[in-house]
């Protein structure tokens, strides 16, 4: 069985729209990051970066001791090896799913996060953040050109058939709208993303979780800060004594 510590963000939903398209089973165990469930002993003994998604894998195919994993680039990697889908044999499309696979881990997943990141940022408590903002929307909009112009070539991400490179990217482009982008600037893109969109394991894996989430805004403020507090000011954490 595959335990997913899960919270419904984007890195997370890559991993579940992966297990659905499987139909691999899996359980959701939640780490709310909201919580501070990320900086609990338990979770950073298998994740010392203490993010999630974390992988446990209880049954693996060597039949030894569960698999830990952590980094959703590598859970991807792993869930589509272990079911011999959507990560192709053949070292040469296998390397192109690898190449848009980090491309994602190393590009659109981090600036997106800054993206959205400083565009939430009350700009009454902590001054203008345009450059902030410019900075990190077109750094966006350079993206979504890559993505297009590789779709405007190939049908999927990774040539012609879906894999898990395209599973990883989508769930950081649903909120298009609110990362400052026109997705008619960008047909190509728009075609695979109505494509994905439509299919019903996407719908899934989105969805899982959606009963887990809290409207942060609509908390008492109080509770936001101290949320902002934990999630936006951490530092490093000591070796133990
Ligand atoms: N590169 C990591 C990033 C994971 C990540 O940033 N997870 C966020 C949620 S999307 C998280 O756990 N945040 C907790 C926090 O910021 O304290 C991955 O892809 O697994």
């Amino acid at each position: 069985m595959i335990d997913l510590h899960y919270w419904p963000t984007p890195n997370g939903k890559k991993v579940t729209i992966l297990l659905e398209e499987c139909g691999m089973p899996y359980r959701i165990v939640p780490v709310n990051i909201q919580q501070g469930d990320q900086f609990k002993k338990e979770f950073l003994e298998m994740n010392p970066n203490h993010r999630m998604p974390v992988m446990v894998d209880t049954e693996p195919k060597d039949g030894g001791k569960p698999i830990v994993i952590f980094e959703s680039g590598a859970i991807m990697m792993y869930i589509a090896e272990k079911a011999g889908k959507f990560y192709p044999q053949d070292v040469r499309s296998r390397y192109e799913v690898n190449e848009w696979l980090i491309w994602q881990m190393a590009n659109q997943g981090p600036k997106s996060g800054e993206c959205g990141h400083f565009r939430r940022v009350d700009q009454k408590q902590h001054g203008d953040q345009t450059y902030a903002i410019t900075r990190f929307t077109d750094e966006v909009n350079r993206l979504y050109g890559v993505l297009n112009n590789r779709l405007h070539k190939h049908r999927y991400l990774a040539g012609d058939q879906y894999t898990i490179a395209d599973m990883i990217c989508y769930p950081w482009t649903v909120n298009w709208k609110f990362q400052g982008q026109d997705i008619e600037e960008f047909p190509y893109f728009k075609r695979w993303f109505e494509e994905l969109g439509a299919r019903p394991a996407v719908q899934k894996g989105m969805a899982v979780g959606s009963d887990l989430s809290v409207d942060v805004t609509k908390l008492p403020p109080e509770e936001q800060a101290r949320i902002r507090k934990m999630m936006y000011n951490q530092r490093a954490i000591p070796v133990p004594a």
